[in-house]
């Protein structure tokens, strides 16, 4: 148990196209299947966030089968990638330190490969890795025809000088190579003596019906910690916590609890901090949590977070390169914006080229500094179109 606290730990998104294979790789890297959900399994797609934790192990190679000694502690994400589901995306982006950009090679780079390098910038996510998957279904030459419009495609971003590997996510070709990939990401420093603070992406009941009242679990939440550690007992305060519906109007209600237990994947712990995908389970009534209906909230010690706003200032800038041109935001325009795991709409009250400010219609939890994702609609989508970071 010890061995687990004590492992470096790395949080890593499987991003990209529908289709291009993520689940299908994730399944591949850490032998797990995490579309469950009955309208996943039936449609074939990802449409929630999916989880799955891997110990990787050193040996002559790296690998998942406990052979060799324990060298790090995976906590994958794996998001959607049909363009409808592009929130979903990046509150995932939100609680990782990495990502695996996967592009299927007989289908090259497609909208949401593009979208989702994108979210990862403005999630201010750095480290990158490419799987350029599905190679069993094309020739040699034309893996290296799309090798070059690969590199092609990244350069000037942030996946510019990331590692390409070739693999066959079905026929288990060349994980090795990607496992020693993750094994040279740079772990971020962990800042575990800052004030906590947990950043929740999902929140549910994990009791079995039938359960009787003595032995019922609070809601639990999951997410990832930012800063600082948070121990069993401790007193905590989520905001903005819970919608209250009054004359027609929404209010929110700080929701006030202590952790229960704590979880770093399916590993009960005593306390917890940075890294890893983290379940916090608290006194609260279970029917509060029910699904996902407090992600997007914060959380920390009582009197830590700052107060919930819906007037936001932001500077930003628009993803305008030399293929893509973006009209200027405007002001009364509705724009998408994303914060943390949360997402909310705003108009924009007042803008200039790189000052904006917005009136949200859900608040949010501001933190000076933290990045934000804006996306505009377009013909009916809500499509990233730059990312700026909250004054
Ligand atoms: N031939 C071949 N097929 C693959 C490979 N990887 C995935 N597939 C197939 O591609 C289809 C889509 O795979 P998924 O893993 O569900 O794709 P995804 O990226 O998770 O899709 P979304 O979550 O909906 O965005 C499935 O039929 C897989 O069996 C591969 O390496 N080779
Ligand atoms: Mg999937």
């Amino acid at each position: 148990m010890t061995e687990i606290q004590n492992l470096p730990t790395i949080n890593i998104a499987l991003v990209g196209h529908i289709d291009h294979g993520k689940t299908t790789l994730l399944q591949k890297l850490s032998g797990k299947w995490t579309d469950t959900h009955s309208e996943e399994l039936k449609r074939g797609i990802t449409i929630k966030l999916g989880y799955a934790d891997a110990i990787l192990y050193k040996d002559d190679n790296y690998n998942i089968d406990e052979k060799g000694k324990p060298y790090r502690y995976i906590s994958f994400i794996d998001a959607p990638g049909h363009e409808m589901l592009m929130a979903t995306m990046l509150s995932g982006a939100a609680i990782v330190d990495a990502a695996i950009l996967v592009v299927a090679a007989n289908e090259g780079i497609k909208p949401q490969t593009q979208e989702h390098l994108i979210a990862l910038q403005s999630k201010g996510i750095k480290q990158v890795i490419i799987a350029q998957n599905k190679i069993d279904l094309i020739s040699k030459e034309e893996a290296i025809k799309n090798h070059k419009d690969i590199k092609e495609f990244v350069k000037g971003t942030i996946a510019q000088d990331s590692p390409i590997i070739p693999v066959s996510a079905q026929q288990g070709i060349n994980i090795n190579e990607l496992y020693r990939a993750i094994a040279e990401i740079k772990i971020p420093d962990r800042n575990t003596e800052e004030t906590p603070l947990f950043v929740v992406a999902r929140s549910f009941d994990i009791n079995k019906p039938g359960t009787i009242p003595k032995n019922l679990h609070g809601t639990v939440l999951g997410g990832a910690l930012k800063q600082g550690t948070l121990k069993v007992g401790d007193e905590i305060e989520i905001k903005p916590g819970i919608s209250i519906k009054e004359k027609n109007q929404l209010h929110y209600k700080t929701i006030k609890t202590k952790i229960s237990k704590l979880f770093k994947g399916s590993y009960e712990l005593k306390e917890i901090t940075p890294g890893g995908s983290l379940s916090i389970e608290t006194e609260l009534d279970m029917s509060l949590g029910k699904t996902d209906s407090l992600s997007g909230c914060s959380l920390s010690t009582p009197g830590k977070l700052p107060d919930i706003t819906s007037a936001l200032k932001i500077k930003y800038s628009l993803f305008n390169n030399s293929k893509t041109k973006i009209l200027p935001l405007k002001t009364s325009e509705t724009l998408m914006l994303s914060v943390n795991t949360s997402t909310t709409v705003g108009i924009v009250k007042k803008v200039s080229d790189k000052e904006a400010e917005l009136s949200l219609r859900i608040p949010i939890v501001p933190f000076k500094g933290d990045n934000i994702g804006i996306a505009r609609n377009i013909n009916n989508h809500w499509r990233l179109i730059g990312h700026g970071e909250i004054l």
